[in-house]
């Protein structure tokens, strides 16, 4: 089966296409791992060029990003069934005192996309709540995102909180939002940021080589 056309519908942001062309090729007999690669992560690799490139812009993006997560959701039990390991674990959220979440939620459907298991938050969460995830999971990164002046030092306070809790070296932290920027993440002691959610993506996979 050619895998052309769903990473073109994917390009596209056909949401509905995309898990429909999915899993049209599951029911083919198309290996899982093909239609990963060759499908959904070849189209979600142009978009992200695009992107780059300033040829393509949020809107869009989100839409590939979408139809990613869709033809992810059909994909799922088939990746679990083929015992194919997902790439790693994050816990994601925006932090307290901040609700908006789009920015935190195309991050989320990217790293899906790219086989991470992402444990979303949500927004508004306070620095115990990182704290306790962490325990209970076994996440090897915790994301978070802010865009407010105002709430970013939160990304600070969920740092040190999770130094206080003794589980700073267990995780990997990234950071990013629209105020964020790379000196504001040296300073509160991140290990990565993130400028989008394609450099996100990046910058989690390097981090996760060094967990
Ligand atoms: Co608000 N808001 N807002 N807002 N809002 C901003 C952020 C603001 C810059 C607008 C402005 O004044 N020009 C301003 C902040 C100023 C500041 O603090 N410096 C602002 C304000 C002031 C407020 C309120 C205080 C307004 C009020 O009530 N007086 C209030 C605060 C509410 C709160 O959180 N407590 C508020 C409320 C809202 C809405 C609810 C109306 C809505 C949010 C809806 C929602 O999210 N569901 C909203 C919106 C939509 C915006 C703007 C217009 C757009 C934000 C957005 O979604 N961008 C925004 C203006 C702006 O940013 N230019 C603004 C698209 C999104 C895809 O981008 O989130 O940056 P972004 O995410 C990017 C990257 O930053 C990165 O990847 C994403 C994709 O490229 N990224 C990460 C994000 N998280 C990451 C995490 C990573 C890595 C990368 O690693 C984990």
């Amino acid at each position: 089966m050619d895998l052309n056309e769903l990473g073109e519908s994917l390009i596209q942001g056909e949401v509905d296409k995309v898990a429909e062309l999915t899993k049209a090729a599951l029911d083919k007999g198309v290996e899982v791992q093909r239609i990963l690669n060759e499908g959904l992560l070849a189209g979600m690799d142009v978009v992200g060029q695009r992107f780059k490139a300033d040829e393509l812009f949020i809107p869009e993006v989100l839409l590939s990003a979408q139809a990613m997560a869709a033809g992810m959701d059909v994909l799922e039990p088939a990746l679990v069934g083929a015992g194919l390991k997902l790439v790693g674990k994050i816990a994601l959220g925006t932090v307290k005192g901040d609700i908006h979440d789009l920015g935190k939620n195309m991050v989320a459907m990217m790293l899906k996309g790219a086989g991470f298991k992402v444990i979303d938050l949500g927004v508004d969460i306070p620095p115990e709540k990182f704290v306790e995830v962490v325990e209970k999971e076994e996440v090897q990164l915790v994301g978070m995102s802010a865009l407010l002046t105002t709430t970013a030092p939160a990304m600070k306070t969920t740092i040190q909180a999770l130094e206080e809790a003794g589980l700073r070296a267990r995780v990997k932290v990234i950071v990013g939002g629209a105020i964020v920027t790379q000196a504001f993440a040296d300073k509160i002691g991140a290990d990565a940021y993130g400028e989008d959610a394609i450099a996100a993506v990046d910058k989690a996979r390097t981090l996760l080589s060094t967990v």
